[in-house]
């Protein structure tokens, strides 16, 4: 019997072969997922450094030095209302904030500032008015792009926009239930963001059957911004009108919460506005698969999330007051305000 046959030895030539491959296969693969792997890490890592550069530049609030305004006190002030919240994020009230100044600091940072409005079926006939009072009150003076999400293009009425801001029309799906158009706001909202990231510094995401009254500007810039709700804000927070399924993602329980937060008006740095876009979204998608629809859609998606992520800046109720709603003393001016509206007569259902 020979020690190494020949068969023997084509066989265990071949078997190291094989081996031989496999293991340079498994090698390269390997080499080649460290890289894809270290792509994502260094991308990842420039993302989050031009982030906190682009937090460091907007939080640096430089003034110019020849600049003349009205001498800040500490110890006077609006007393009626409070402008601190219990985490001291500034509520925006009239005669907090010097508007001069704020604007003067931001000019020197040349911010870009959006603006989504969904016009959906009949809703375009708030279009005119909405975008009129914006060119007379809405960061005059500033680069802004409104974007219109419509499903009828055509009636997206022309305006006169002032050198430096422009207007861009998206078109969008009609819909024969409100809930759905109102909600789905945040998924397109989540998708503008993703495409716009680099272009704008700020977003704000508006109601369309609203106008404008008095001066919306640099003093509503913040990281995460939400406005308190017109009808609530003396409200005992075991009344507002917060999700109250525990099942639902929304859900607010008693004891909990801190302000009913407005789902016609609030933004933010694009990036915050992403975040929020996307979790408000994704959670009313796993709602709706589980046939659950959240008291006020998004509205309640999006107190639960400003509860949880609190807003660096609350804007007050002057942001986003309503037409029908009697004046109140500590409403020194109505910035933007809702108008009075037939439901049963603009909404595709009731
Ligand atoms: C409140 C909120 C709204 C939203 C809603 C709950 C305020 C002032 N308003 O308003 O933001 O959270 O409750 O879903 O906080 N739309 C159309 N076509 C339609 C219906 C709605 O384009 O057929 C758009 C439009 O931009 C409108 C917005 O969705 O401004 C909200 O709808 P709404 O104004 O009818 O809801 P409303 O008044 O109950």
């Amino acid at each position: 019997m020979a020690l190494f046959p020949g068969r023997t030895v084509t066989v265990t030539l071949l078997s190291a072969m094989i081996l031989l491959l496999l293991t340079y296969n498994y090698i390269t693969q390997n080499c080649r997922f460290d890289d894809k792997l270290t792509d994502i890490q260094t991308s990842v890592e420039s993302s989050e450094q031009s982030y906190k550069q682009m937090k460091n530049e907007l939080s640096h609030l430089e003034s110019p030095d020849d600049l003349q305004y009205k001498q800040p006190s500490i110890t006077k002030g609006r007393t009626d209302v409070v402008s601190l919240s219990p985490w001291l994020a500034p509520v925006v009230w009239e005669g907090t904030f010097e508007p001069l100044l704020l604007d003067s600091v931001f000019k020197l940072q040349n911010i870009s500032v959006s603006a989504t409005v969904f016009a959906v079926g009949k809703y375009t006939m708030f279009l005119k008015d909405f975008l009129e009072t914006a060119e007379q009150h809405f960061f005059v003076g500033f680069s802004v792009h409104m974007y219109v999400f419509t499903d009828r293009p055509e009636d997206v009425p022309s305006v006169k926009m002032a050198p430096g801001r422009q207007l861009t029309v998206r078109a969008v799906p009609s819909s024969d239930r409100w809930q759905q158009i109102s909600a789905r706001r945040m998924e397109f909202i989540q998708t503008l963001v993703e495409e716009k990231l680099q272009e704008h510094d700020f977003i704000f995401c508006l109601d369309v059957d609203s106008k404008f009254h008095g001066r919306w500007g640099t003093e509503s810039l913040g990281g995460l911004v939400a406005v308190v709700h017109p009808w609530f804000y003396t409200t005992d927070r075991n009344k507002f009108p917060y999700e109250r399924r525990p099942e639902s993602r929304a859900y607010i329980g008693p004891g909990e919460g801190d302000f009913y937060y407005c789902g016609g008006a609030f933004g933010g740095t694009l990036r915050e506005v992403h975040r929020l876009a996307k979790t408000c979204r994704s959670n009313f998608e796993a709602d709706a698969e589980e046939k659950l629809e959240a008291a006020w859609q998004e509205e309640s998606h999006l107190n639960r999330y400003m509860w949880v992520n609190k807003p660096s800046k609350v804007l007050s109720p002057e942001y986003l007051w309503h037409d029908i709603k009697e004046k109140t003393p500590e409403i020194h001016i109505v910035r933007f305000s809702g108008v009075a509206k037939n439901y049963a007569a603009i909404r595709p259902n009731v």
